[in-house]
């Protein structure tokens, strides 16, 4: 049957009849019928990527493309008088993720299908997700996040476990979403609690948090949290680590393994530590169906791989065992068990599982009883080897590998930035999307004036889109002539999205004192700030102070802007990636593990404004000197400097006249006016007195720096030259690559 046909077909009538919610419910019954034509057969051995989170964003888009009729079913429309992108915007973005961790688990369930592997995901059916955040008085709040409706994209199994907490046993049922790769269907499977109550949540931070049977799967935690939801995080944790073996267990066997052999039917890769009580379950699971302890460990360890994203030693979740044998007990007489066997082997108090104080390990569990540990970018990897986990190198160096983060060039180049992925094809042809390294191809057009300035209309095409959208979303106008300084990520001091917003002072004082820049700026942000982190929650404050006053100052408005993205998501992402020119990585260095936006970015033909971390460094050897702007502290540096404890901000403070007055306007009358004074002395104060990630010490470098790029962007041409070598250099990071590495060195499926 043809596309339209069917398409009428699913709808119940003519296309032209249709409104946006019914075409969008017709084409979710089209796809699903389509899928199933595509091969999704079993083989011996699978790969589990178990992960609390996976920030698929909306998969409408995404997967007409990947079924290859996205051009088709377009043209069908609009001969119809619809248009695609307004029936896509009908589906919820589902928010089960908090950031880069959540949002890499979706791009490689992506590269996996895409690229043929047979693996599935494995982890938990928010019901509300992430909050969204909201602005009032120039605050950040908190709301529930309802995602699921009656078009849903999930499908309900009959399958259903059963987990046994001290207190209560918990009946689970499994939910699945469809992968539809380019290659391959898999599978995304959700672990939802049968009796989960979504009246009980009353709004996204109060609702009881110990009724354990009616709120487990409710939420998705934040990447920091209060003491009453730290209980609640713990019985997600076991509650999604006990339905993933119960799973794996009762998949392996129907595909013919033996207890014995198990691990030639399955690997786990464990997504950072949240995962990590799979490895005690699965060991105590085998023991209770005959296996010896021995033998079931060796088994598991087979089985088992680990991935760090983070070098923040106070992110390095630890859990006190007496709450551990408050809530699963027969967990914890496994891990001691593993515990003891460390002992046995090694006397160094920080090898141990279990410290002195009691709190239990995740990732020196996962690093023991894992046959491999991987960070997400060379220099965090290194930064593990040498200092974070370097005890653990010297006694098991065949363990530890790299593996670069990627993103998916199906969602971040073809999806959301369709007018560049056009304009690739007509200029090299398709075949890059086989192997993304191709784009290299690109760099033969470094001096074709015609390819660069196209290159720059794009861009603009996308601005001027990104306006169209913002002022649809927030009412405001945007000079799509200005320069489009993007920092987007989590809200984080270790980011700095302070020292971004000190320039931003900077300049507008400069600006009321008569010194106009070139070009007008717009400084575009989006970030939510965990609940509970209250500096963070005083950055977005700043910010949305900052906001207010400079777009109500009619003058410096015409050359300076901040806009903050309500809820910034994956959708939002989606529309400001396109558009961006300047693409802010100012973590401090060691401290971002790698990030992925900036590879979003730089596929994107922005230019990385960066420090010398995580991927960034990668980034820098791939484009060269000519084509980034780096600056700041080295990670050794930065690393010696707190080893030593010697950094006192307020000798900046007090010598840096830039710094002074730019800290100073943080409390100055107009800003006490506009905002919350205690929230704005309390920041300000964090910075002079504490200031633990630096800004101080990098901030002369990056308004150097920036100041040059500001300026370098008015020659439009060399400009479109650095945009170009930064497309053409961004195929190392498809997650394609990551993934087939994964596989050729971990997963062997
Ligand atoms: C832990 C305990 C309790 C509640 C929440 C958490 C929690 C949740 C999420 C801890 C950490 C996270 C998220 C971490 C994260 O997103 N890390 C990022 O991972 C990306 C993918 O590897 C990297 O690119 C980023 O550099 C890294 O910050």
């Amino acid at each position: 049957m043809n596309l339209s046909k069917r398409l009428e077909k699913n709808c119940g009538k003519l296309i032209f009849d249709c409104t946006d919610e019914e075409l969008f419910s017709g084409i979710l019954k089209t796809v699903n019928e389509l899928k199933e034509e595509k091969k999704c057969e079993e083989k011996k051995r699978k790969l589990y990527y178990i992960s609390a989170e996976f920030l698929i964003g909306k998969l409408l888009e995404c997967n007409l493309i990947n079924l290859g009729i996205y051009d088709e079913l377009k043209k069908i429309l609009s001969d119809n008088g619809k248009d695609l992108s307004k029936i896509t915007e009908v589906e919820n973005e589902p928010s089960l993720g908090n950031g880069g961790l959540g949002r890499l688990a979706a791009c490689f369930m992506d590269s996996v299908a895409s690229t043929g592997l047979f693996g599935d995901g494995v982890g938990l059916l928010y019901h509300f997700g992430l909050f969204r955040q909201v602005f009032k008085g120039n605050k950040q709040h908190e709301e529930k996040n309802p995602w699921m409706d009656k078009n849903s994209i999930l499908t309900k199994t009959d399958i259903t476990y059963k987990t046994e907490f001290k207190d209560t046993t918990l009946t689970s049922r499994l939910y699945t979403i469809d992968v539809i790769g380019r290659k391959r269907t898999n599978k995304l499977n959700l672990f939802d609690v049968e009796t989960v109550d979504e009246s009980i949540a009353e709004d996204a931070t109060d609702f009881d948090k110990t009724d354990i049977k009616k709120n487990l799967t409710l939420f998705l935690y934040p990447d920091d949290s209060d003491e009453a939801g730290k209980r609640l995080r713990l019985y997600q944790e076991y509650f999604m680590a006990s339905n993933a073996a119960q799973l794996i267990l009762e998949e392996s066997r129907r595909r013919g393994a033996t207890p014995e052999n198990l691990a030639e039917y399955a690997v786990i890769q464990i997504n950072d530590t949240h995962p990590s009580f799979i490895i005690p379950e699965l060991i105590r699971l085998l023991c209770e169906s005959g296996v010896s302890m021995d033998n079931a460990i060796e088994t598991v360890r087979k089985m088992c791989a680990y991935t760090n994203h983070t070098i923040l030693s106070e992110a390095l979740e630890k859990w006190h065992s007496d709450t551990i044998t408050a809530i699963v007990p027969q967990i914890m007489d496994i891990i001691k068990e593993l515990d003891k066997r460390v002992r046995a082997e090694y006397q160094d108090e920080s090898l141990h599982i279990i410290d002195t104080n009691s709190l239990v390990h995740m990732a020196r569990m996962d690093i023991h009883y894992g046959f491999s540990v991987n960070g997400v970018a060379s220099l965090h990897t290194r930064i593990l080897k040498e200092t974070e986990l370097n005890n653990f190198y010297q006694i098991y160096p065949e363990k530890f590998n790299n593996k670069t983060n990627g993103i998916s060039f199906r969602r971040w180049l073809e999806a959301s930035n369709p007018r560049l992925d056009e304009f690739i094809v007509s200029l090299i042809g398709d075949k890059f999307k086989n192997d993304y390294t191709r784009l290299k191809d690109l760099e033969k057009f470094s001096n074709d004036k015609e390819v660069l300035q196209k290159l720059l209309e794009i861009k603009s095409a996308n601005k001027v889109g990104l306006c169209g959208y913002i002022n649809e979303k927030q009412n405001r106008n945007i000079n799509p002539d200005s320069v489009f300084d993007v920092q987007i990520k989590r809200l984080h001091e270790y980011k700095r999205q302070q020292m971004n917003a000190l320039y931003i002072i900077n300049k507008y004082l400069d600006i009321k004192r008569g010194i106009l820049p070139k070009r007008p700026i717009t400084a575009i942000f989006g970030a939510k700030a965990a609940p509970a982190y209250t500096i963070a929650k005083d950055i977005i404050h700043l910010l949305l102070c900052l906001e207010d006053i400079i777009s109500h100052d009619e003058h410096a408005s015409e050359y300076i802007n901040i806009f903050v993205a309500e809820n910034y998501n994956v959708s939002w992402a989606e529309k400001i990636i396109p558009a961006a020119d300047i693409s802010e990585q100012i973590s401090l260095a060691s401290k971002e593990a790698s990030g992925t936006g900036n590879m979003k970015l730089m596929l994107n033909g922005a230019l990385t404004l960066g420090t010398h971390d995580g991927a960034n460094v990668e980034i820098h050897s791939l484009v060269g000197d000519d084509n980034i702007y780096t600056f700041g502290d080295s990670s050794d540096l930065v690393i010696s400097r707190y080893k030593k404890g010697s950094y006192k901000p307020s000798e900046y403070y007090e010598k840096d006249k830039r710094i002074n007055e730019a800290v100073e306007y943080i409390t100055c009358n107009k800003m006490m006016e506009t905002g919350d004074k205690e929230s704005l002395k309390r920041l300000q104060n964090e910075l002079i007195n504490k200031d633990y990630f630096m800004t101080f010490p990098d901030f002369a470098d990056y308004s150097t720096t920036k100041d040059r790029m500001i300026s370098d962007y008015e020659n439009r041409l060399e400009w479109a030259e650095k945009m170009l070598f930064n497309i053409a250099n961004a195929g190392y990071f498809s997650s394609d690559r990551t993934v087939a590495e994964y596989n050729k060195d971990i997963w062997k499926i």
